[in-house]
């Protein structure tokens, strides 16, 4: 609230300007960043305040938006009711979480032809609060499933400069491994996930937890140990049940099937029939003696450059 005060004008008019707006808080997907650590140091985030109005009418200054950057596939919730508000999977995808307050008006505004020295102004709006929860949901271009032990993180370490825990037991991974394989200047993300079971689409072993991650690549890799005493079939069917289980786009993914620890294989042509009767065309491969490995890095990459072309084909607007 103002009133105009010259010299030779004693009683001047109400000229108290408008508040400024409060700033937003925006949420942006930056590239550059991995994960959410660096915001886990921090309980609130605000925008700063809109600016006081002033004499002369002069209109507070706005406040200034937050921006705050999380890593592509950043998954915005609301706290309590869990529901999904926003889902920030490509870079420089942004939202406006929570909107400043609009600014309050100045006592010139109120000014009428029978008040002409109104004593009163409008606080401003407060802005939007919100409570969120972020989660990142990984994402890398291919995921390398199958039941535990088949082999999964030593093939991550031979494909990329990965170094995974590798034991000879079951359940050795419990949580994701990213490793990155560099070609032509391109690179490309593979994610070794704990081993699936039967079940794990309902919650058993580990599983629901890293479905939810398959979710976010663009190719699967399923290894089955030609190995193991489990027949192929069965072996690669209790995994893609689990697949099929998870429900959502999971199961029409392209996938490559690959068997692996081939220098242990005595009988090939034994396994060759198997693999034929189950239906599967299948990469054959040794991570110990490295057999197959180039042809599948090949074969890999090239189902990745496909997806990668459909989606920016899809993303394209007509
Ligand atoms: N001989 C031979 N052994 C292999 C080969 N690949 C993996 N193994 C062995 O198989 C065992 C299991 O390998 P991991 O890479 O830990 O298997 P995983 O699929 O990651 O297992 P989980 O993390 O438990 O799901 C280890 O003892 C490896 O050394 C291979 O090509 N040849
Ligand atoms: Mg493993």
């Amino acid at each position: 609230m103002s009133f105009r005060r010259e010299k030779y004008i004693p009683k001047g008019g109400p000229d108290g300007g408008d508040g400024g707006k409060g700033g937003d808080v925006v949420i942006l997907a930056d590239a550059s960043l991995l994960s959410l650590e660096s915001l886990a140091a921090r309980q609130r985030y605000s925008a700063e305040d809109g600016g006081a109005g002033g004499k002369n009418k002069r209109h507070g200054k706005n406040g200034g938006d937050l921006i705050i950057k999380v890593p592509p596939g950043t998954v915005i919730r609301d706290a309590a009711r869990a529901n999904v508000l926003r889902d920030l999977e490509r870079p420089g995808a942004s939202v406006v979480i929570a909107r400043g307050g609009r600014g309050g008006r100045g006592n010139s505004r109120f000014a009428t032809a029978t008040d002409r020295t109104p004593r009163r102004a409008e606080a401003g709006a407060p802005g939007e609060t919100r409570d969120l929860a972020l989660e990142l949901k990984l994402i890398a271009d291919a995921g390398l499933i199958g039941l535990p032990n088949a082999g999964k993180s030593t093939l991550l370490s031979v494909l990329s400069s990965a170094r995974p825990r590798i034991a000879p037991y079951p359940f050795t991974t419990l949580t994701p491994n990213l490793g990155v394989i560099e070609r032509e200047h391109e690179t490309y993300v593979v994610a070794d996930v704990p081993g699936l079971i039967e079940g794990a689409s309902e919650g058993k072993g580990l599983g629901d937890r890293f479905l939810r991650h398959l979710e976010r690549t663009r190719v699967l890799v399923h290894l089955v140990d030609a190995s193991g005493e489990r027949p192929l079939a069965e072996a690669y069917g209790v995994v893609r049940a689990e697949i099929a289980g998870r429900g959502g786009e999971l199961a029409g993914k392209r996938e490559l099937v690959v068997l692996t620890k081939m220098d242990l294989v005595a009988d090939r042509a034994a396994l060759a029939r198997a693999a034929r009767a189950a239906g599967l065309a299948a990469h054959c491969v040794s991570a110990l003696s490295g057999e197959g490995i180039e042809d599948l890095v090949e074969a890999l990459l090239e189902g990745i450059s496909a997806a990668r072309l459909e989606e920016a084909r899809a993303a394209r607007p007509e």
